[in-house]
């Protein structure tokens, strides 16, 4: 897969890209990351990339043209399935299934809106979809991107090594993480739990689904509602309310 990243600020991508599950992607081979600048499509004297508001107003709009200029010079196979994306506050908002699904393209190309906003015409003429990573104010779409991407880098195919799949995932079958613990067993008098020292397999996969099914009803029950519980699920979670009847007479 191919992401490619149109921002004004290239710079600010080398950290976070330089590092961890992303960096490890590109080098199997996987996954290609690019930065395009807008400013190198702007052809004018100045290269201006931005300027102020037809009707007035505070701030300044990002400029078509070189936003156009440089999506068009990352079309390189027409016939590809590619997906443009458009940060944005008023987006639809990411998540995990948004993630899956994207993805799934051969290219995704991810313009960073930045100053006040960028000129309606490119979300209308050359956008496929506005996407918001929530509901908080950033000063641009860079971080948005660099969520995005990487969301999106680990759901490619062989892109988890062998620690932890994205199957795993709290998300992934719509249910919260169950508790992990590691060495030492005794840390400050607090204990691990038995039922993970016991080597009883089976036990432990039932304790652990039953402690994300837990985690989910006390924290996002909303996540609940969404599910299609099994006979196991539905037995452990009559389980837990039995508890908690038992907890608060
Ligand atoms: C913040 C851009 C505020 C525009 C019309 C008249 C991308 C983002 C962003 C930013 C405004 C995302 C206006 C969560 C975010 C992003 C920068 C407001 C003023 N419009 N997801 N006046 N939060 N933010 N525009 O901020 O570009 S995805």
């Amino acid at each position: 897969m191919r992401i490619d990243i149109i921002s004004l600020f290239p710079e600010m991508f080398s950290g976070p890209f330089g590092h961890s599950i992303v960096k490890r992607a590109c080098e199997a081979d996987r996954l290609t990351i690019s930065i395009t600048n807008p400013r190198d499509f702007a052809f004018d004297k100045h290269r201006i990339v931005d300027d102020s508001p037809f009707g007035g107003g505070c701030g300044m709009v990002m400029k078509p043209d070189p936003i156009f200029g440089a999506v068009r010079s990352l079309i390189a196979d027409p016939d590809q399935r590619r997906r443009i994306v458009l940060t944005c506050p008023g987006g639809n908002r990411f998540d995990q299934t948004k993630a899956k699904e994207l993805a799934g393209y051969d290219q995704l190309i991810l313009i960073c809106g930045h100053y006040e906003g960028i000129d309606e015409r490119v979300r209308l003429h050359l956008v496929d979809e506005a996407v918001s990573i929530g509901d908080y104010v950033l000063t641009g779409g860079e971080l948005p991107a660099m969520v995005i991407a990487d969301a999106v880098a680990r759901m490619i195919p062989g892109v988890l090594g062998a620690a932890g799949g994205a199957e795993e995932d709290s998300f992934y079958h719509g249910l919260l993480e169950y508790p992990q613990y590691t060495r030492p067993r005794a840390f400050e008098g607090w204990e691990v739990p038995e039922v993970l020292v016991s080597g009883d397999h089976a036990k432990i996969d039932r304790w652990r689904r039953k402690q994300s099914l837990k985690n989910t009803l006390d924290r996002r029950p909303d996540l609940l509602a969404n599910l299609s519980l099994s006979p196991e699920d539905t037995e452990l979670l009559a389980e837990i309310l039995d508890e908690k009847a038992g907890e608060e007479p």
